[in-house]
């Protein structure tokens, strides 16, 4: 069995706000939209858990009685946007799409379980962003690349399993206003690729009417070698009309079987994956194959910036892997066909605890760009740890990039890699389910704050209580910063072990053909990136290159992304830097006590079963940290033979 993260309808002991669920007022034409059933469905569930009754279905024609009315607005101008109102003992639920109906129906129980004013309520609603997706790495034989919550919930044994958890999964994106879905692993494997074979396309179909009626989109990850793989050709050359013609009878078997499909996520040449570039093709002529033959089926193709030479000499110390994308992508801006989105990681590298924005936000000016987070804690904390990345996404979206334009106004569509699996509580750690209710919220506003997100998050898990709020608040809010603090602070990143990217390896990734060099030696540590070193700070506009390029005003807090600096030099904070790493190694394993005895704390006040997985998993937390700590420090001593000034206990 599995539970229902965010949406576990407890019962409510507030006789008053009843009256509102015990009537349901909705058009009969209306009634019969999947949107709308399944609207009426979650509000009658949470009717029955909260206050123990059923709806009572009526026509609006009967007229305007307290209870819940379902109101379709008529307008040219369709959007997923809503309203909810309240006057007199009604609440209207407005808008111009079934969509929007099916959110705002979502969203208004949100607002009764956080305890919101429901009298004379007023709220208007308009994403942000047209297009929020969750990108799933599940392959067909059931495990998930970086899967951190046990196996896919979509594939066992190579075939697609449709069931009520699949439902529960597309109630749980509905309810946080997630529009787009790709279901199987960028790294498109055999098995993969024939997703757009008859073997699957009918369980696709059934996938994608399931999805529609929580108004979401189904999307496919694509093998560009498919020609090869399936089709048996010698080539998959986007210019070869051989190759054109395989795709484009196809696709059009996929879109006539699938009509709802939205399109296809595609990683090429990248981390192994065939693409145009084996056959001295453009990443744009790549696309731009792929993108003319969906437009047909309004089909979309999305394109990974994900491109690095991933066989670099760990000696070139000129090839700086953090320039790859711009320099692959900024020369072909403008030259993608309109239906080509290009995805772009938030940084230069690959998801690290901390890493500068990438320099293709502001470089692309006539590119469709989708931003891609990470959700899944591959690189922080494999959802062993609490790290709450909702802050970290913050910054990213508020970094100003371009002629006072930041990501977020620059972008037009979301996407993050999801930490989802059949896991019973769905994410592995309890508090990982706040990043992905977090990732929904704010795609859709991103406006909200890390703090707004967390409190109503755990109100709908936990509860309302001031004591779990503020303990919860004070566990995860900070949790990013902690966790950089005992990993790899200041830009450092990559201290992991190669393959699995969990626990410290100061040089796991240092002599190894990935292009993720510290480059520590007895004395300094970073890689210079300014315009004298690797050159890669003159991707930026010219206010990000100034403040990158000059130690004096490079956030400190990446210092070592950009420069390479001697251990004794004294950092803007007043501190010299191998000390300052030192003091945050310390530093975060306090943080980690901190969070364990706040969380005992709660042990009288959420059910057992809460709190015995999270302590579990805070227990470790605890104990990994104090590796992490104690190898970093050890490492750094052993190589200056610099002491703590403070004489802590330092391994040698
Ligand atoms: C799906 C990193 C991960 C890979 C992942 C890749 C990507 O390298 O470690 O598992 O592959 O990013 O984003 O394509």
């Amino acid at each position: 069995m599995w539970e229902q993260a965010w949406l576990e309808y407890k019962s409510d002991d507030r006789e008053a706000l009843k009256y509102l669920f015990e009537s349901i007022y909705l058009d009969e034409d209306l009634s019969k939209s999947p949107l709308l059933v399944n609207a009426v469905k979650e509000i009658t569930v949470a009717a029955g858990n909260l206050f123990g009754c059923i709806p009572k279905m009526t026509a609006q024609s009967e007229g305007f009685k307290a209870g819940l009315y379902f109101i379709l607005e008529e307008s040219s101008n369709q959007t997923e946007a809503y309203t909810i109102c309240e006057a007199q003992k009604v609440v209207y639920l407005k808008s111009t799409t079934e969509k929007g109906l099916l959110y705002a129906a979502f969203r208004f129980l949100e607002i009764v379980r956080t305890h919101q004013n429901i009298t004379n309520l007023n709220i208007s609603e308009v994403p942000s962003l047209k297009h929020r997706f969750l990108n799933h790495w599940d392959n067909l034989d059931g495990s998930i690349e970086r899967g951190y919550s046990g196996d896919s919930f979509f594939f066992c044994e190579n075939k697609i399993h449709i069931d009520q958890r699949t439902e529960d999964y597309a109630r749980l994106l509905a309810s946080i206003h997630i529009n787009s879905v790709v279901i199987n692993n960028v790294n498109v494997n055999a098995e993969g690729t024939l997703l757009i074979t008859s073997k699957h396309l009918q369980d696709l179909k059934k996938l994608s009417e399931l999805f529609y009626g929580y108004g979401i989109q189904l999307y496919i990850s694509l093998n560009f070698a498919a020609p090869i793989t399936l089709g048996g050709m010698d080539t998959c050359d986007p210019r070869e009309e051989k190759v054109v013609q395989w795709w484009k009878h196809r696709l059009s078997i996929v879109f006539g079987t699938i009509p709802l499909l939205g399109g296809f996520l595609v990683k090429a040449d990248s981390e192994g994956r065939p693409g145009p570039h084996t056959y001295g093709r453009s990443q744009a002529e790549g696309a731009n194959m792929l993108a003319q033959l969906v437009e047909p089926y309004e089909g979309t193709i999305i394109w990974r910036c994900f491109v690095y030479n991933c066989q670099q000499d760990w000696r070139d110390e000129v090839t700086d892997r953090a320039k790859a994308g711009y320099e692959t992508f900024k020369p072909l801006d403008g030259h993608f066909y309109n239906n080509v989105i290009l995805q772009i990681k938030n940084g230069p590298m690959d998801f690290q605890v901390r890493e500068p924005v990438s320099p293709l936000f502001g470089g692309l000016e006539s590119t469709t760009q989708y931003l891609e987070l990470q959700i899944a804690q591959e690189y922080t904390g494999q959802q062993r740890h609490i790290c709450y990345l909702i802050p970290m996404w913050k910054e990213v979206l508020e970094t100003v990039v371009r002629e006072n334009k930041a990501v977020k106004e620059i972008i037009c569509g979301i996407a993050a890699v999801s930490n989802t699996g059949n896991d019973e509580n769905w994410t592995g750690h309890d508090f990982a389910a706040a990043n992905l209710y977090g990732y929904g919220k704010l795609a859709w506003n991103t406006e909200l704050s890390a703090e707004e997100i967390l409190s109503n998050w755990t109100d709908m898990t936990y509860s309302s209580a001031t004591i779990i709020e503020g303990t919860v608040r004070s566990i995860a809010l900070n949790s990013w910063h902690t966790y950089e603090k005992y990993t790899s602070p200041l830009g450092i990143g990559w201290m992991v072990n190669p393959s699995h990217h969990y626990g410290p390896n100061i040089d796991g990734y240092e002599y190894d053909r990935w292009g993720t060099y510290h480059r520590a030696n007895w004395e300094a540590i970073g890689v210079d990136r300014t315009a004298s070193g690797t050159g890669y700070t003159l991707q930026y506009s010219d206010e990000l290159q100034s403040m990158y390029e000059n130690p004096e005003t490079c956030p400190l807090e990446l210092c070592l992304f950009f420069h390479r600096i001697k251990y004794t030099q004294i950092l803007s904070n007043g501190k010299p830097l191998l000390q300052y790493l030192y003091d945050l190694h310390f530093e975060g394993v306090e943080e980690v006590k901190a969070m364990l005895t706040k969380w005992k704390s709660l042990k009288s006040e959420i059910t057992s079963k809460q709190y015995q997985r999270t302590l579990q998993r805070l227990e470790i937390q605890l104990e990994h940290a104090e590796l992490w700590r104690d190898t970093f420090n050890t490492y750094f001593y052993r190589k200056t033979g610099i002491m703590d000034v403070f004489n802590r206990k330092i391994y040698s």
